[in-house]
């Protein structure tokens, strides 16, 4: 697992060359940016279960046969396994958006997920549609002016976006 001065560190090393001083700007804005990123990470998982269980009505709501008799979230077990996947997912977006790095995300919870779900036989579409609608209701509550010191978060909320990106095109 690697965080983005780790990421840094380990490909300056396997060249056997010096952080360059682009890598140092880009760590520089990092660390002024620092408390925007944690701020983000605190306001989605203080609204996780939120998150989870409106993305889940969302796409019942939308892929209704998946709660019908013989869908994949038909049966409270498999209904509280879907949740919990999704809310899996969520937990990670957010270890990779403190870290700065997606390779948390990729290596421990991605990893295999696909083959995971074609084993299982859930649907990996409906997955992603999941992760979407997470990645909308996460959007709208991290870059919530509202209670907060104003400032620019485009970047940073890019970034959030691409982390249920990877997650939505890992299973899809
Ligand atoms: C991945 N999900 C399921 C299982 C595993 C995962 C390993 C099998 C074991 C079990 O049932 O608990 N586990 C999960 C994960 C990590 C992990 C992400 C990462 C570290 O360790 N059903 C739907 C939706 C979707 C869904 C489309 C969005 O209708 C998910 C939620 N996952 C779902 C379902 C099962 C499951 C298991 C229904 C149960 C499948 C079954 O037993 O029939």
């Amino acid at each position: 697992m690697l965080d983005a001065y780790t990421r840094v560190v380990s490909q300056a090393d396997a060249r056997g060359e010096y952080v360059s001083a682009a890598q140092l700007d880009a760590l520089s804005a990092l660390v002024k940016d620092g408390l925007k990123r944690v701020d983000v990470v605190n306001r989605i998982t203080g609204n996780a279960s939120a998150i989870v269980a409106n993305a889940a009505r969302a796409l019942f709501a939308e892929q209704p046969q998946l709660i019908a008799p013989g869908g994949n979230a038909y049966t409270s077990r498999r209904m509280a396994a879907c949740l919990r996947d999704m809310e899996i997912i969520l937990r990670y977006v957010t270890y990779a958006v403190y870290t700065g790095d997606a390779s948390v995300l990729d290596d421990r919870c991605l990893n295999g997920l696909r083959e995971t779900y074609l084993a299982l036989g859930v649907p990996g579409g409906s997955v992603a549609a999941g992760i979407q609608k997470m990645k909308e209701a996460a959007i709208a509550i991290a870059n919530d002016p509202n209670g907060i010191t104003r400032g620019d978060c485009s970047s940073l909320m890019s970034e959030l976006a691409g982390y249920f990106d990877r997650a939505a095109a890992a299973v899809a």
